[in-house]
């Protein structure tokens, strides 16, 4: 649903298309540029990434966007961003209305009322990394952090009492009764009479009580349909609140666990998956519509129902198409390999929690979405993280305690967390990683005995009460790179390994899932450890990063969907 379509009674333009754009002076800090001073002579796209421009390819530094806006004298107006990377500040008439330190969010400026009717935006994104002001993200994460205006942006203009969020949240998926809750701001109304209409059905009225700016009531969707990924069937809710009209799109469905099993509309559903990064080699994070629908359109012909949506928050595009095409979602905040330092700084653990709670306040209505995440990978074995892992699990279930909250670990038993997250989520890399580089073609034989040693150990600690999904696993291999003595990055080594992976998960019961790492290559960064990472490119995609098929795509299908219809 485009921003227009949602809010069909405001005045929504598009700011996607051509942009000013200017490079900064790397030795100015932009809080002491002067924005008159600069000439904006090149020209950009948005959504974008600019560092993925042959004229800036690999630059880091900070750059301007610039251009004019026509909002009417006096209206209020807000600006709204589906995200940008890494960090950056909005300006409006040369006034900053916008910061915005958490990459891959979504958010919004209201603008300065104002009596003139054209005004000047301007945006600074900086893709450099900053700890003092962008701790949430470092060098050493594994992957590349592009820099841009990755998402579509849209003004919208606001009446005077206006919807900021609704959440429709399907209370009972055999009767179809959903909870409406409504958080409204702007001007007091009298009344707080709501109309509303799912689907085509007829509209209703209902007159509800406001606590706190929160309006709600509950209603039974009429035809409804259950949502699953055989049958993505989706409904819309038309909302009417004085003069402002939203459409919210939703599914109903329920996610539960039962024993160690992942539970789905009262039946239990194995994760076949992948993890997935939003990259590709040309357009780098702003990976375009079509790419997105062709990955879909790939992972179901593997024969996935998952994907792990690694390491950030996900377009807000890509999520609508895994409603639509049915798939199940793990969606997480950023945080990969953080450590007792990051939880010690205060600073970062707040802004960790704000993205966290956006990224649910802002999907919650997606029946894809099944998982909340958060800390991928960080040091969850110190006692020093228990104050932030629990702060975050708190903000997770009080905010939507319908989905499962979860965190991939390597700390294997000695994360503190097994016993208070939803789903042990374990991130194994056997007869891959090994202490010894000593590689051994026999090495494939210790994948299967590895993750049933695994198995036992969870048995040993009693931590079988709850579902186990294997939330990495996988092998390098270049593209291209074949050699019949199947070693490290051959094909071959990666598609007999996947392999016995994917069969193993199939018909062992201990496991409820798996998201293999990982659907296609991406790019990472080309310092020192880029040893371990030829082409400075995470190479554990079953694709490369141009999505051609290595041979470990038909090796897994052969396995998940052997008689594609
Ligand atoms: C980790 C991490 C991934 C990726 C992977 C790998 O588990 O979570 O982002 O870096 O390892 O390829 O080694």
């Amino acid at each position: 649903m485009n921003p227009q379509e949602r809010y069909p009674s405001r005045q929504i333009v598009s700011l996607d298309g051509l942009w000013d754009f200017a490079r900064t002076d790397p030795k100015k800090d932009i809080d002491s540029l002067d924005l008159r001073s600069v000439q904006f002579e090149e020209t950009i796209n948005v959504p974008g990434c600019f560092d993925m421009l042959p004229s800036l390819i690999g630059w880091r530094g900070g750059v301007l966007y610039r251009r004019k806006i026509k909002v009417p004298p006096g209206a209020r107006a807000r600006l709204c961003f589906g995200g940008l990377s890494i960090w950056g500040k909005v300006f409006a008439d040369g006034v900053k209305v916008g910061d915005q330190r958490k990459p891959y969010s979504t958010f919004c400026c209201d603008l300065p009322v104002s009596e003139r009717e054209e005004r000047s935006l301007v945006v600074y994104v900086d893709n450099r990394f900053d700890g003092e002001r962008c701790p949430l993200v470092q060098p050493y994460h594994d992957y590349y952090l592009y820099g841009g205006i990755i998402r579509s942006v849209s003004l919208q203009l606001l009446p005077e009492s206006f919807v900021e969020n609704i959440r429709v949240f399907a209370t009972d998926y055999e009767s179809g009764r959903v909870k409406v809750t409504v958080s409204v701001a702007g001007k007091r109304p009298e009344r707080n009479k709501i109309f509303y209409a799912f689907d085509d059905a007829q509209i209703e009225s209902v007159d509800s009580e406001m606590t706190d700016g929160i309006l709600s009531f509950e209603a039974t969707v009429p035809r409804f349909k259950v949502w699953s990924p055989d049958s993505p069937n989706l409904h819309t809710l038309r909302l009417i609140f004085g003069p402002d009209e939203s459409n919210v799109s939703f599914g109903i469905r329920r996610v539960e666990t039962k024993e160690n099993q992942i539970v789905l509309n009262g039946s239990s559903i194995k994760l076949l998956g992948v993890n997935r990064h939003e990259a590709h080699p040309t357009f780098g994070a702003a990976v375009p519509l079509q790419q997105q629908i062709a990955d879909l359109q790939l992972l179901k012909d593997l024969g996935c129902n998952f994907i792990r949506g690694s390491h950030y928050p996900q377009d807000e595009d890509f999520l609508e198409l895994c409603d639509r095409m049915g798939f199940l979602v793990w969606e997480e905040s950023v945080g990969w390999g953080q450590t007792a330092e990051h939880f010690r700084n205060e600073d970062y653990c707040n802004l960790n929690l704000a993205q966290t709670r956006e990224m649910i306040e802002g999907h919650w209505n997606h029946p894809c979405i099944i998982m909340w995440g958060f800390q991928n990978e960080s040091e969850s074995h110190l006692d020093s993280a228990d104050s932030h892992y629990n702060d975050l699990l708190t903000l997770c279930r009080d905010l939507d305690d319908s989905r499962l909250v979860v965190s991939a670990t390597n700390k294997g038993m000695q994360d503190r967390f097994l016993d208070q997250v939803d789903v042990v989520c374990l991130n194994l890399y056997p007869g891959w990683y090994s202490p010894a580089d000593d590689f051994r073609p026999d090495r494939i034989d210790a994948i299967v005995p590895e993750i049933r040693e695994m198995i036992q150990k969870i048995h040993a600690q009693g931590r079988n009460d709850r579902p186990f999904v294997i939330s990495e696993i996988g092998a390098g291999a270049i593209y291209g790179f074949r050699d019949p003595i199947c070693g490290m990055w051959t094909e071959e080594y990666q598609a007999e390994y996947l392999s016995q992976v994917c069969e193993e998960i199939l018909e062992n019961d201990d496991v409820a899932g798996v998201g293999l790492w990982q659907f296609c290559d991406c790019r990472t960064y080309n310092g020192c450890e880029a040893l371990k990472r030829p082409r400075s490119f995470n190479n554990k995609g079953n694709l490369d990063e141009y999505r051609r098929p290595k041979l470990a795509y038909p090796a897994v299908k052969r396995i998940w969907n052997p008689d594609p219809s």
